[in-house]
C-alpha cells in the first residue's frame, strides 16, 4: 500500500475545506458486481500480452466484452517495484469491472466503478513481478472498452476521488535526488477546474511537476525559472483518473503537494 502519510492543516491556497485523502476503494465483496464470480486461475482468452513496464510508461489494449459469460485476460510484469494505475473506460453500454491478480492466480484487488461514471479503475503499489488483469462485464452488459496502464513511481500517495470545492494536501513530499520522482494519483468524476502546486518547504531542489492522463498523455509540464514553486491555476481537467508526479531538476528537500478542486 501506499506509505501513510501525515496530512497537515495549511491552507496556503484559499479554499473553505480540508478533508482527508480517501484513496480509490478495492472491492472485496466480488460478488457485489459479478454474480456469477469465481476466481481465474487461468488467463482467459481475449486480452493482450502487454509484456514488461518500467516507471513512467504506458500501453493500452482496445478489446471488447461480447457475451454474458465474456472475460478478457491480461497479463504484464513490472520490472521494478512501482505504482500502477489501471483505468477501463467504454464508449457504449459495457459497464466494466476489472480485477488484479499476481501471476500465481492470487486475487489482490478489484473495482467496479471507482472511475467516473460506471468505469473501473486500479490504483496500488506492487512488487516487481508478473500480474494478471482481467475484464469484464457488471450483467450482460457488453460493449467495446479501453484498458489503459499507467506506472508510476513510489514515495508518493492516492488521493483517490477528489470532491469539488475541496483543498486536497500532502505535507509528506521529498525529494532525494533529481533521480527521485513521487507520483501521486487522483479522479475527477466531472470535468472540473483545478488548481496544482509543489509548493517548497525546506532544502535547494528546483521543483516541477508533470500532469498525465489515464491515457499516459501528458497534460502539463511545468518548471518555472529559477527556485519558483511549479503552480497552475485553474487548469481545467476533463473527468478520468490522473498521475501527478513531482520532481526536482537539481538539490534536494521537502514539499508540500496541494490539489484545490474549484
Ligand atoms: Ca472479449
Ligand atoms: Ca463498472
Ligand atoms: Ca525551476
Amino acid at each position: 500500500m501506499f506509505k501513510t502519510i501525515k496530512l497537515a492543516a495549511i491552507a496556503l491556497l484559499a479554499a473553505p475545506v480540508l478533508l482527508l485523502s480517501a484513496c480509490h476503494d478495492g472491492w472485496e465483496e466480488e460478488e457485489d458486481y459479478d454474480p456469477d464470480f469465481d476466481y481465474v486461475n487461468y488467463v482467459p482468452s481475449g486480452g493482450v500480452s502487454f509484456g514488461t513496464f518500467n516507471q513512467f510508461e504506458h500501453d493500452f489494449s482496445t478489446q471488447d466484452i461480447d457475451s454474458f459469460a465474456d472475460k478478457d485476460g491480461f497479463t504484464l510484469s513490472l520490472v521494478q517495484q512501482s505504482t500502477v494505475m489501471i483505468s477501463v473506460t467504454s464508449g457504449g453500454s459495457l459497464d466494466p469491472w476489472v480485477d488484479l491478480y499476481t501471476g500465481g492466480f492470487q486475487f489482490l484487488i478489484g473495482d467496479n466503478n471507482g472511475g467516473p461514471g460506471a468505469y473501473a479503475v486500479i490504483v496500488t503499489e506492487l512488487q516487481a513481478g508478473s500480474y494478471v488483469i482481467v475484464v469484464g462485464g457488471v450483467g450482460d452488459s457488453q460493449g467495446m472498452y479501453d484498458l489503459d496502464i499507467v506506472v508510476g513511481s513510489l514515495g508518493g500517495l492516492d488521493f483517490g476521488v477528489l470532491a469539488r470545492h475541496t483543498l486536497y494536501t500532502d505535507s509528506g513530499g521529498y525529494i532525494n535526488d533529481p533521480t527521485d520522482m513521487d507520483s501521486y494519483f487522483f479522479t475527477l468524476t466531472s470535468d472540473t477546474a483545478v488548481d496544482l502546486a509543489m509548493i517548497w518547504v525546506s532544502g535547494n531542489f528546483d521543483g516541477n511537476i508533470q500532469l498525465v492522463d489515464q491515457y499516459g498523455q501528458e497534460v502539463l509540464f511545468l518548471d518555472p525559472a529559477g527556485l519558483a514553486d511549479p503552480v497552475v491555476t485553474n487548469l481545467n481537467l476533463t473527468a478520468g483518473n490522473y498521475m501527478l508526479v513531482c520532481a526536482a531538476g537539481t538539490g534536494y528537500g521537502s514539499y508540500i503537494v496541494e490539489i484545490d478542486v474549484k
